[in-house]
């Protein structure tokens, strides 16, 4: 696998989408030329779905979608506030004055508002300079800002636009404050950004970010979080006759994490990590206190009990075939340990040895949920399963040889759709039209089709030699969107193929 750049790249060359619009746009709202533009892109996930929570590793890549944020940076002498502008309509204009003496950005998670979002990377920004530049940043006010937003990852579609969008942001913020000779790593910026919707109550773990900043064009990326975060970008196997291609297909479902979290994306973060709890109380184990909800992850159990149990010196490194022997001895204890059918609050206290007091105050109430009973054991299983097909794809992708082209297709392929049904099944975050979309696709000469992002709607990718695209495409053309409520959608926009572009950067004017 090929060495990652580290810093944020500062004018690159060959980003396809042309910024000279942007440049016209922002002149044309504000009057001036803008100081800078940047840009970080939205990200297809392969395969690793709802694990990046548990610090299990995921391959995603960046794509050639993204937003862009235009800034000026206003001069010191002028009151300092924000200026917001946004291509799309649906996001009016928005202006507000930055706090003053140093203190924090505020965000009102409870009202919705797109300018919500870029308080979360000013805010994450704003800690990073005072962390780093303490003498400046603590006890004055950030710079003023006239900013013009424009990107074309779909929004509320599982391709990421928000953290395309906060990573724009905290970049621009950096840049503005800390000047154009400072280069932001990108592991900090990535460290930054990865919990900054938690701001506005959606309890994600770090595969978009790092994939939207530390993206290497025409390069995949192994995202790691333990020991610690690293993005290991990988090339695609050459084939000998084909070229393989990712169908991205949009289901036009839109689902809105900050609105449907306690029910789906947040119970599932709580879920997982009962499910790690209960699984160290039965094992007699104390796990770290990482992760979402700050009590451990299913990661986190499976290193405790390799080091009680087995002998294991050292938690899991990453080594392929260590983690292949080590998942799929979690499989076996789920199996053994945990029951299918839902547990109740009372149930799951009394298993992981808490009163319902606790439980309520540990698990349930920094990000409300709302629930019948907590389904310990698919989630678990899901994700153990998920993680070990992580691997096993990452396999085939830097090691696999093979004989005929349709072998790797049949293998990788098969990942994809086992990844699927785990996600439906076990899961429970497929919705038919996902379904509906996958069946068409892996008629029409898709290997391997799947949800990809958090899923219940959004955005589903495929796996597809170059020349089967047209059909897939087709297929999908005439029997899904067809009959579905296109809302000014065209094909175009909800067909994608893109290759694996260039992560956050900036673009000096
Ligand atoms: P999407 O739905 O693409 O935003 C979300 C999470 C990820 C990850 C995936 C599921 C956010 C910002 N991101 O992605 O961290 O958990 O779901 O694999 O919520
Ligand atoms: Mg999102």
């Amino acid at each position: 696998m090929s060495v990652p750049t580290f810093d944020c790249t500062t004018n690159p060359t060959g980003i396809k989408t042309a910024y000279a619009d942007v440049r016209a746009d922002f002149a044309a709202i504000y009057g001036q030329d803008p100081d800078f533009v940047t840009r970080s892109p939205g990200r297809v996930n392969l395969i690793g779905e709802h694990i990046d929570y548990c610090d299990f590793s995921v391959l995603p890549m960046a794509i050639e979608m993204a937003v862009m944020c235009a800034v000026r940076v206003l001069p010191a002498n002028k009151t300092p506030s924000v200026a917001l502008a946004n291509a799309d309509p649906r996001f009016s204009r928005r202006q507000f004055e930055m706090p003053r003496d140093g203190a924090e950005v505020v965000i009102d998670a409870a009202v919705s508002d797109w300018s919500n979002y870029f308080k979360c990377g000013l805010l994450v920004a704003q800690q990073y300079l005072k962390n780093k530049f303490p003498a400046k940043f603590r006890a004055q006010p950030l710079a003023g800002l006239e900013v013009y937003v424009k990107g074309n990852v779909f929004t509320g579609g599982g391709l990421s636009s928000s953290a395309a969008f906060i990573c724009a942001v905290a970049l621009a913020v950096i840049r503005a404050n800390a000047g154009r000779n400072f280069q932001v790593s990108k592991q900090e910026l990535t460290q930054i950004t990865a919990r900054a919707e938690h701001y506005v109550g959606v309890n994600n773990g770090g595969m978009d970010q790092a994939a939207s900043v530390c993206g290497e064009t025409d390069h995949a990326l192994y995202v790691e979080f333990k020991p610690e975060l690293k993005a290991t970008p990988f090339r695609f196997p050459e084939l000998r006759n084909s070229e393989i291609q990712f169908i991205i297909a949009n289901t036009t479902v839109v689902s809105n994490k900050a609105e449907t979290g306690p029910v789906n994306y947040n119970l599932r973060v709580v879920e997982v990590t009962v499910a790690a709890n209960l699984l160290a109380a039965r094992y007699d184990l104390e796990l770290q206190p990482t992760g979402n909800l700050g009590k451990g992850t299913l990661r986190d159990f499976m290193d405790a009990y390799f080091a009680r149990y087995r002998g294991a010196s050292q938690p899991w490194d990453g080594d392929i075939e260590q983690g292949i022997m080590r998942l799929t001895e979690m499989l076996k204890l789920v199996e053994e340990t945990l029951t299918q059918e839902g547990y109740t609050v009372q149930q799951a206290s009394e298993a992981i040895r808490c009163s319902v007091e606790d439980f309520t105050q540990i698990y349930l109430t920094s990000f409300p949920v709302r629930f019948q009973t907590l389904k310990l054991y698919q989630r678990a299983r899901h994700v153990f399963s998920e993680a070990l097909r992580v691997l096993k794809a990452l396999k085939l992708m830097t090691q696999g040889s093979f004989s005929n082209d349709a072998q790797f297709f049949d293998a990788f392929g098969q990942l994809m759709n086992e990844s699927q049904s785990s996600c439906r099944d076990f899961y429970d975050c497929s919705c038919p039209e996902i379904d509906e979309i996958c069946r068409i696709a892996r008629e029409n000469g898709s290997y391997g089709s799947r949800l990809t992002g958090a899923g219940w709607g959004g955005c589903t990718v495929h796996l597809v030699p170059r020349s089967k695209v047209d059909d897939v495409r087709s297929a999908l053309a005439q029997q899904y969107y067809a009959n579905r409520d296109m809302r000014g959608l065209k094909l175009d926009d909800v067909i994608l193929v893109s290759r694996p572009e260039l992560g956050s950067c900036v673009l000096e004017v």
